[in-house]
């Protein structure tokens, strides 16, 4: 039994993360707080958002992985966890919390509390992390500071479960421009304002570092030299290099692995060190099987630690293997076995993200917290070589007691100008959006909130950047699951069909074109079934694009140089599986995205169309 007077301080050291609603300014701002740290220096500067490290981070101007780095402060090691802020990745914070002994909330200085705010926010409050409150990019034009502040501590009221965590210090930042301040007319300097209020608000750890090893592993990283790093905060006793610890998996079972090197985090760099302590961050060598949620301890005396709560998932897509005529041509990795090998690869680090088997031995559902959540993994493994075919995404349903059928319902924040309402509002009542909330800044400017079954919002990204021209938000959090809120009917028109097998010609597609939009080139490899179009009808159109001009037909010669295609629509990954009905496939390869139907004989989706009467 351990007794309190064996707790230390551990004075040298703060555990922070930073959170905040998707754009926020996190990642800008550790850039800062690394410059100001001067843990970049001279040609080391590697340019912006240098935590962002990975290419799909840096693509999408977004982040996707929750990671860690550290500064010193006055003799202070704070590490600094930054987390992504779109709701897709929600599972990245809850899986890093638990590191951290306080955290700093930005809020944007225009937008205000936002969806993931909250979320967060909740999150950090249940296991009663430190707030500091940062209202940050003040530089905006549209920036409303006072009235920001004022949200913000009724997002407090509301969440606070107890009077001590309505007790936080708020200051004002210009993340981009690496300041912070106590108060608004302060002087512009750096950012040593908010380094104070860190090392004087959040709370040093208090720990027993001569108690048995307890660590819960939070992250995993590889690298090329020492392979696997089980990383997290030891909560408990210390980690030798070259000792033996115990590696508690998650049903329970033990096995026991040598420790060769232990890093603490210095900048962006790992430091090794010979020993660490409780209430460090460190990243662990020698354990490598190890997997997010499982318990480094004391070897004669293995404790496991409570992993970390995580929200379900709530969107899913069958992967399958790649059944086109084109199969097994581009990509590395092709087979049932690898396909499997890997999705089930990705749980290790992936913590919200479910794989089951599905109804054949070539299918695999794979369900996580939203359609990017997905898109992201679908893009991961194109790239690493792997080429399959998904179905069109679904939402995760469930059972109440009574037998009544559960769906996901989300909580939608939309900012957009007033002109936009009217036909936002439509296309919403369309998918069973309720109105709950609905105010105006006096100038044109709303912020309009519904609940909506999450099956209504996949695909409606699109819609939204389309109705609104570009000009406004949206976001949403996952309410829960209410009752199945019946048919929804938003569809799509036909499709244009590939006849046969072959090439694409201009002189084909341009007769595709009269009947639709087109979504490929001249001289693209298409198969029987395979999707080229949209149809401007709601009925599916068979064209033969690969058709040439009759030769003999010499009479329109002028005709034929007036042959002009209008360039094909491109879709990006994420269109493509917002277009993709139930009766149709994305095909996905190192080298393209194919859209295609289910069934590739017309004659066969015909018998398939007259045994499922709609
Ligand atoms: N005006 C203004 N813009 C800023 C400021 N800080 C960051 N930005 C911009 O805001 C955008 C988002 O910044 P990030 O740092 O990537 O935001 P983030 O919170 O890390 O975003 P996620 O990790 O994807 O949730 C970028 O375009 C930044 O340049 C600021 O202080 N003022
Ligand atoms: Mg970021």
């Amino acid at each position: 039994m351990q007794t309190a007077d064996m707790q230390k301080v551990r004075a040298d050291i703060r555990n922070v993360a930073i959170i905040a609603h998707v754009d926020h300014g996190k990642t800008t701002l550790v850039d800062g707080l690394l410059k100001q740290s001067h843990v970049l220096r001279g040609h080391q500067q590697v340019g912006e958002l240098i935590m962002d490290s990975n290419d799909q981070e840096r693509e999408r101007g977004i982040t996707i992985l929750a990671k860690n780095t550290a500064i010193i402060y006055q003799d202070i090691k704070i590490n600094i966890i930054d987390t992504p802020g779109h709701a897709d990745f929600g599972g990245e914070v809850e899986r890093v919390l638990n590191m951290a002994d306080g955290c700093l909330l930005l809020v944007d200085a225009a937008e205000g509390p936002m969806p993931q705010t909250r979320f967060v926010l909740q999150r950090a409050l249940d296991l009663n992390l430190q707030p500091i409150v940062v209202i940050n990019k003040i530089d905006r034009k549209d920036a409303r500071v006072e009235q920001v502040v004022e949200e913000v501590q009724d997002l407090f009221l509301e969440l606070a479960t107890h009077d001590s965590q309505l007790n936080f210090p708020i200051l004002y930042a210009i993340g981009r421009a690496g300041v912070a301040m106590w108060n608004l007319d302060d002087e512009r300097k750096d950012l040593q304002p908010l380094l104070d209020a860190i090392i004087n608000t959040i709370p040093a750890p208090t720990v027993d570092v001569d108690a048995p090893l307890q660590m819960l592993v939070s992250a995993l990283d590889y690298d090329d030299y020492r392979g696997k790093y089980a990383i997290g905060r030891i909560t408990r006793g210390r980690v030798t290099a070259q000792r033996q610890v115990a590696r508690i998996r998650r049903d329970g079972s033990i096995t026991y692995q040598k420790v060769p090197q232990v890093f603490l985090y210095r900048g962006l760099q790992r430091v090794e060190v010979t020993e660490a302590l409780a209430g460090d961050i460190v990243a662990l060598t020698g354990v490598a099987d190890a997997n997010i949620g499982e318990t480094i301890a004391d070897r004669d005396n293995p404790e496991a630690l409570a992993s970390f709560a995580i929200s379900e998932p709530t969107v899913k897509i069958t992967f399958g293997v790649n059944t086109s005529p084109f199969s097994g041509t581009e990509g590395k990795f092709s087979t049932s076995r690898q396909l499997r090998e890997r999705l089930y690869r990705e749980l290790e680090t992936n913590v919200s993200l479910r794989v089951e088997d599905g109804k054949t031995p070539d299918e695999f559902i794979v369900s996580g917290r939203g359609e990017l959540h997905l898109s992201v993994l679908i893009e991961t493994l194109r790239r690493e070589g792997y080429e399959f075919q998904v179905s069109r995404p679904e939402v995760v349903t469930h059972e109440d007691e009574d037998g009544h059928l559960l769906e996901p319902i989300e909580h939608l924040v939309i900012e957009t100008s007033d002109e936009f309402i009217g036909s936002l509002t439509e296309a919403l009542a369309i998918r069973k959006a309720q109105l709950v909330n609905m105010s105006t800044d006096g100038r044109g400017n709303m912020r309009i909130e519904y609940d909506i079954p999450t099956r209504g919002l996949i695909g409606f990204r699109n819609t939204f950047l389309t109705l609104t021209k570009g000009n406004g938000a949206m976001s949403s959090l996952l309410k829960g699951f209410e009752r199945w809120q019946g048919q929804m009917k938003t569809h799509r028109m036909g499709a244009l069909v590939a006849s046969e097998t072959g090439v694409a010609i201009t002189y084909g597609l341009r007769n595709a074109q009269e009947r639709g939009d087109t979504f490929v080139e001249p001289e693209t490899a298409v198969y029987q079934g395979m999707i080229v179009g949209l149809n401007s009808r709601p009925d599916d159109l068979i064209v033969n694009v690969c058709k040439e001009k009759q030769k003999t037909n010499i009479r329109s010669s002028t005709a034929e140089i007036a042959v002009r295609l209008t360039p094909p629509v491109v879709l990006s990954l994420e269109q493509s599986l917002d277009f993709i009905q139930d009766d149709e496939l994305l095909e996905v390869t190192p080298l393209h995205l194919r859209l295609r139907k289910r069934y590739l004989n017309p004659n066969e989706r015909a018998r398939m169309r007259a045994r499922q009467p709609e």
